[in-house]
């Protein structure tokens, strides 16, 4: 196993002083390392293209290279700016890219990353971009890192770091600080209990990637209802509202359709609020869980804390409800019910989940079936 300190030093000493990415789980103690000492030189971006952009704008300015950290889920992200930018056939940017690889092949894993991990080293290849897998074995694994860099330098190109599971070994690095915040409830689940409970019985959900969608999937199971109704975006991060909003378009009208995302998520492709806001529909509702962190992934910050989302909402063409604490979710959901969509709220609740949260116990192909079935009803 990798020490994360050890290896942050180690990557240091070759000259690598400058860290983005979006996290991932896979990487979560190395990034918590970075974050915990690297107050200046590591920013946590909105998606992974957008960390490209950040390391090539970085380049320019420093002629060094950057270390871009992502889960392969997030390649899709940054192909555009790696193929149309950074490749040798352009602007021929040095850096280090350093992809979780969720979904190797031999290995257990979630449907939506069992095909990314097949099929991620023939995508590089055929994108001409090397790749370096580390392994977990540190005497190789650093010998393999300064290959890696060594190529990036003399290619003037981006070198990949494919890092497998288990790698790094537990560090524990310090969360997000949620002082001075009024939560609309105890945990992000007893939230989505109390949404899920007050919403009508015939409205559609498409709710995001990670834990919301695992703990509307249990607290589905908790009130013996069935899964028809919910469309789990197990994949495809930030994509939640484009999702609903297709939906609510050519849903039958007396139906509702609630989009409930994620901070991180609706960061993560926040261009997409204005079709959904300005071209959105009346049925659509739009309910934020913010918890200031990418809670899913190992709980690493936000900047949606320092987000007006009232602001941001109404002028994408939201009608925005205000969450009033002084009220219970029931009568906030009722009201965001009442309002003419497509209207927008922002429920804020403490990070962190119960230990036994489970997953989704049928396969996504039944979940897409059941609710094809649900809404043609
Ligand atoms: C494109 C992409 N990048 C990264 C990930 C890894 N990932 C899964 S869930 C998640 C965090 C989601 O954060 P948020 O929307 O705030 O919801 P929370 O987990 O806090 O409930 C991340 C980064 C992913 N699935 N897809």
């Amino acid at each position: 196993m990798l020490n994360p300190e050890k290896y942050f030093n180690f990557i240091k000493s070759l000259g690598v002083e400058f860290f983005t990415g979006v996290p991932d789980s896979l990487l979560k103690s190395f990034c918590g390392y970075v974050n915990d000492v690297e107050t200046k030189n590591h920013v946590i971006a909105s998606n992974e293209g957008s960390a490209v952009g950040i390391g090539i704008g970085y380049h320019l300015a420093t002629k060094k290279i950057p270390l871009i950290y992502m889960q392969n889920s997030g390649l899709g992200n940054a192909i555009n700016p790696l193929l149309s930018l950074c490749d040798k056939e352009i602007y021929s940017i040095p850096m280090l890219l350093m992809v979780g690889w969720r979904g190797e092949p031999g290995k257990k894993d979630e449907p939506q990353h069992v095909k990314q991990g097949r099929v991620m080293l023939s995508m590089l290849e055929a994108m001409d971009f090397n790749y370096f897998i580390i392994k977990g074995d540190e005497t190789e694994d650093y010998e393999t890192t300064k290959k890696a860099l060594d190529y990036a330098w003399k290619n003037s190109s981006p070198a990949v770091l494919v890092v497998c599971k288990d790698v790094f070994s537990k560090y524990s690095y310090n969360k997000v600080q949620n002082n001075n915040i009024q939560f609309a409830a105890k945990s992000r689940e007893d939230a989505l209990a109390q949404i899920l409970k007050n919403i009508p019985e015939d409205a559609a959900v498409v709710s995001t990637t990670g834990m919301i969608s695992r703990e509307i999937f249990e607290t589905r199971e908790a009130f013996n209802d069935s899964h028809e109704r919910d469309f789990l975006t197990v994949g495809g991060m930030g994509h939640a509202a484009s999702i609903a909003y297709g939906l609510s378009k050519y849903i039958k009208k007396s139906k509702m359709v609630f989009c409930i995302d994620g901070d991180g998520s609706v960061i993560m492709h926040m261009g997409a609020l204005s079709t959904s806001g300005i071209l959105g529909e009346r049925n659509f509702k739009h309910i934020l869980i913010n918890n200031g962190c990418h809670d899913s992934v190992g709980g690493q910050e936000t900047v949606a804390f320092k987000i007006d989302f009232e602001t941001l909402s109404v002028s994408m063409g939201y009608n925005f409800i205000k969450y009033d604490n002084n009220i219970s979710i029931a009568e906030n959901i009722s009201c965001l019910i009442k309002s003419e969509g497509p209207s927008f709220t922002e429920i804020i609740v403490p990070s962190g989940s119960r230990p036994d949260l489970g997953r989704p116990t049928s396969s996504p192909l039944e979940n897409k079936k059941a609710m094809i079935e649900f809404l043609s009803k």
